[in-house]
């Protein structure tokens, strides 16, 4: 049951198991995968599940912005997240749903009747990770699932969207209903980009959303992406941090604030402003040992997820930064996309 005040924030996407394990090179090569990446699977990939198998896989829940959900949720009051997506009627959509109600997320899942739950395989090798999703159920999420009367209530009743950019795959129309709802009544629409090929094959749908974001998250892969497929002539990142503020709005009554994380270096962050001036600030992350490092899977979500607790109890921008760097160096010290249990607090 859903609550009857609903939840301020609300996050959609795609909700995915993660088939997780260690791999090498051979592995990465026999499916021609990069060793940092994330695309959609075709036919020749297919067999990675049963190969990651037999590497001793772990299941893990994950969806970028599910891991996001549950990492905001880690950081808020109960009651503060409702995620939405769209699963199989199947034992790994069961697992989803079982583990953000652990994690106190409420879900209101589309459940497709044809297609198994959303998986995917994730390689990891030192410190990076390849990652192959087979989206299956997850690409079948409908807009009239959004637009059902007690699903349009939460999202009337919700404060804050978090969308994750490989929605963008799968239901452009949904992403621009709550864009419109935000903008309309001048709450927060923040969305990731998620991947390069997303910035790269995606451009027309990124392009069609950007203007209901107030705050965009990408790291420094998916910045020089962006970049290069709208010929901005630029790799330096605090330069196209600076572009991304400036590119045009639905919602003028907030600025636009572009946030790009790179790994262990500085987050960089542009914040734009009716004028057309830039203020541009920069984070150091928090340090953690190399030892301490379990695998960086999720990282950039639980970034996000940190970032939007911050947002979501109306903390500084600043504040909100130093949120998702803690909750970031705290996701990347567990086994894939997940957070400390028992609970720790910031
Ligand atoms: C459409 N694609 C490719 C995807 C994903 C995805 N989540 C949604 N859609 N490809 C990988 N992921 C998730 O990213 C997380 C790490 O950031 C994985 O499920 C993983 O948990």
């Amino acid at each position: 049951m859903a609550a009857p005040q609903g939840y301020p924030l609300l996050c959609l996407e795609n909700p995915l198991l993660d088939i997780q394990a260690r791999g090498d090179a051979a592995l990465l090569e026999k499916y021609e995968l990069k060793p940092n990446d994330a695309i959609l699977a075709e036919d020749k990939h297919m067999g990675i599940y049963e190969d990651l198998l037999a590497r001793d896989a772990k299941l893990i829940p994950g969806g970028a912005a599910q891991n996001t959900a549950r990492g905001a949720q880690y950081m808020l009051p109960e009651q503060s997240v409702v995620y939405i997506g769209c699963i199989g009627k199947d034992k790994f959509g069961d697992v989803l749903k079982k583990t953000c109600e652990e994690a106190g997320v409420h879900t209101e899942y589309r459940v497709d009747e044809t297609q198994p739950t959303g998986k995917c395989g994730v390689v990891i090798t030192g410190h990076d990770r390849s990652m192959c999703t087979h989206l299956a159920a997850a690409n079948e999420y409908k807009i009239e699932h959004l637009k059902q009367p007690e699903i349009w209530s939460l999202v009337e009743k919700a404060q804050f969207y978090y969308v994750g950019g490989y929605h963008l795959t799968v239901c452009v129309p949904a992403i621009i209903a709550l864009g419109e709802e935000a903008a309309a009544k001048n709450k927060v629409f923040m969305l990731s980009i998620s991947a390069p090929f997303i910035a790269q094959f995606f451009k027309d749908q990124l392009d069609s959303v950007l203007p209901y974001t107030d705050y965009t998250f990408c790291n420094e892969t998916e910045a020089i992406a962006y970049s290069e497929g709208h010929q901005w002539g630029t790799e330096d990142i605090t330069e196209i941090a600076k572009k991304f503020a400036q590119l045009p709005k639905k919602n003028t009554q907030r600025p636009r604030v572009a946030i790009v994380t790179q790994g262990t270096l500085s987050t960089i962050v542009a914040i734009g402003s009716a004028t057309g001036a830039v203020e541009v600030k920069e984070f150091k992350v928090r340090e953690i040992s190399k030892d301490s490092i379990n695998d960086t899977n999720g990282a950039g979500d639980a970034f996000a997820g940190g970032f939007c607790a911050g947002i979501v109890s109306g903390k500084s921008l600043d504040d909100s930064i130093d949120m998702g760097q803690w909750l970031a160096s705290k996701s990347i010290q567990e086994l894939g996309p997940s957070y400390p249990f028992p609970k720790q607090t910031y």
